[in-house]
């Protein structure tokens, strides 16, 4: 072969081989979800939020695709952190709001989107708070805890056990007690008081501020807590430093693996109780501790979003946002977020709240961001992020076992904003279930009444003995119970129900 030939030839291989070359190289989209605990509809800049700036949260929605229709599983924590992690409707395990001290409920046996990642060759992490049980009953805080994040796919994990306003008030890293003397082991109670630490219900002069009573047992960093706790001293946590704690050490996980393909499940503690923010964010908002919270988070979430852009992997990263419940304002500690709370509305425009199978239970801000492929855009595709698990799946390229995820539907055009047809129909938990047909939502009759506890939070539960059907279009406040004039309908939307729950 003469030399015009050869070199001929070698180009044209090259050029064949370039692209597949390239295409085989190409990394795998890192995954971070944000996931922020009790942020209503109304809560961010974007959604007319009063009295709280989110610019960090604005921007990210005005660059990426805002979900208008965007729903969590539950209008609780649990059942829809529960819901978000197996692709499977928390009401099939009957997942609700767990003790502190509360066995995993997610055991190894039950496929979770970490586990699917991890096939798809992801590192995996969780950062923030758990809330899911830990350990298999009986807890031993003083060593490792057997059953966790790491039994069911998650590589690294750094917790808040349960909630913020639960005992033990420590974090764990890879289901270690962070800090822990070992001379000064941890007891925890659900039952009676443990140790010689004060309580709320005993000295109140101590609190920083007043709790109901089922908030009222031991007092750390100047809170009582639900729950009672002795020993693990140095391991203490200060609610101050949550937030920027918590961002820190996803900071370092994403420096860590940015080489890997990853996936961060980031879970706030912010905006839940104990509102106790930074002293930076004191008085950020007009509206007290919660509205302050609203700023510490946005600020937080700005401060991941560098991360991802000083690291260099932005372009290759999908940022999903969004919130495990609807908003509430007095949660069980006396942070003055009713009488600060001004012309806001937590719920934007919808009726309800956390705890409720109103629509504003689990309507919760959703952004997707992602800006070498989501194009700025608004959607009012009906989603919920129970179908994250199949379309993460699908978007890391590994195919689903028949016994996997089996409530995940496909919805990646929908996130990808390439398309605006959302879901068929989403089923609503709250203390009762609830359907949505595109503008059509029924709620299901239940024999009990609001409970007391729910009342005094002036939160309404939409619980009823009468069927329900609201119109959304016509009422999006879900004022108007048309039931009786649409029995078809409503018919309709039981049977539906009746056939998800017996699938
Ligand atoms: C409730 C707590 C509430 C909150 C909630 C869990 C009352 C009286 N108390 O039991 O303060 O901790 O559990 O919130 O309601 S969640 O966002 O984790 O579901
Ligand atoms: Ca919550």
């Amino acid at each position: 072969m003469n030399k015009f030939f050869f070199s001929f030839y070698a180009a044209l291989t090259a050029a064949l081989l370039v692209p597949q070359i390239m295409f085989a190289q190409e990394k795998k989209p890192n995954i971070v979800i944000i996931y922020v605990d009790d942020l209503g509809y109304g809560d961010l800049g974007v959604t007319g939020a009063k009295g709280v700036e989110t610019p960090n949260l604005d921007k990210m929605a005005a660059k990426g695709l805002l979900l208008t229709d965007g729903h969590c599983g539950a209008s609780t924590c649990t059942p829809s952190r529960y819901s978000l992690l197996t692709g499977n409707y928390a009401f099939r395990n009957k997942a609700a709001i767990l003790p502190g001290d509360a066995p995993a409920l997610i055991t190894p046996e039950t496929p979770t989107i970490a586990n699917t990642l991890k096939r798809a060759g992801y590192n995996t992490a969780v950062i923030g708070k758990w809330h899911l049980g830990l350990g298999t009953g009986n807890i031993n805080w003083n060593g490792y805890i057997e059953m966790g994040p790491k039994e069911i796919g998650f590589d690294y994990s750094f917790l808040i056990p349960a909630t913020g306003d639960r005992v033990p008030t420590v974090y764990t890293e890879n289901q270690r007690v962070v800090n822990l003397d070992p001379k000064d082991p941890i007891k925890v109670s659900y039952e009676q008081k443990i140790g010689n630490r004060p309580t709320g219900t005993e000295n109140p002069e101590l609190l920083k501020m007043k709790a109901d009573l089922q908030h009222s047992n031991t007092i750390v960093n100047g809170v009582s807590r639900i729950g009672f706790m002795s020993g693990g001293e140095t391991a203490l946590w200060k609610d101050e430093e949550f937030s920027l704690v918590l961002t820190q050490k996803a900071k370092e996980y994403m420096t860590a693996n940015k080489a890997n393909p990853f996936f961060l499940y980031f879970a706030f503690q912010d905006i839940h109780v104990p509102r106790v923010p930074h002293p930076m964010f004191v008085g950020k908002s007009s509206m007290g501790p919660r509205g302050d919270a609203i700023a510490q988070m946005d600020y937080c979430t700005g401060e991941l979003m560098k991360t991802l852009d000083s690291l260099g992997i932005a372009e290759n990263t999908l940022v999903i946002f969004s919130s495990d419940n609807g908003p509430v304002l007095d949660d069980g500690y006396d942070d003055k977020s009713v009488e600060m709370l001004g012309s806001h509305k937590p719920a934007g425009p919808y009726r309800g709240g956390k705890y409720s199978a109103f629509e504003a239970g689990t309507r919760v801000p959703t952004i997707a961001y992602w800006p070498s492929k989501i194009k700025p855009s608004v959607s009012d595709a009906l989603f919920t992020q129970i179908d994250l698990y199949h379309s993460l799946a699908k978007l890391s390229g590994v195919k689903l076992n028949h016994n996997e995820a089996l409530d995940s539907f496909d919805a990646l055009p929908v996130i990808l904003g390439k398309s605006k047809k959302g879901r068929k129909y989403i089923v609503e938990e709250a203390f009762t279930l609830a359907i949505r047909q595109g503008q059509w939502k029924y709620i299901h009759p239940v024999s009990m009444s609001t409970p007391q506890w729910l009342d005094h939070k002036k939160v309404e539960s939409a619980l009823s003995k009468q069927v329900q059907l609201y119109n959304l279009k016509a009422d999006p406040t879900e004022r108007n119970n048309i039931a009786a004039m649409h029995p078809k309908k409503v018919k309709k939307m039981q049977t539906l129900l009746e056939d998800i729950k017996n699938k």
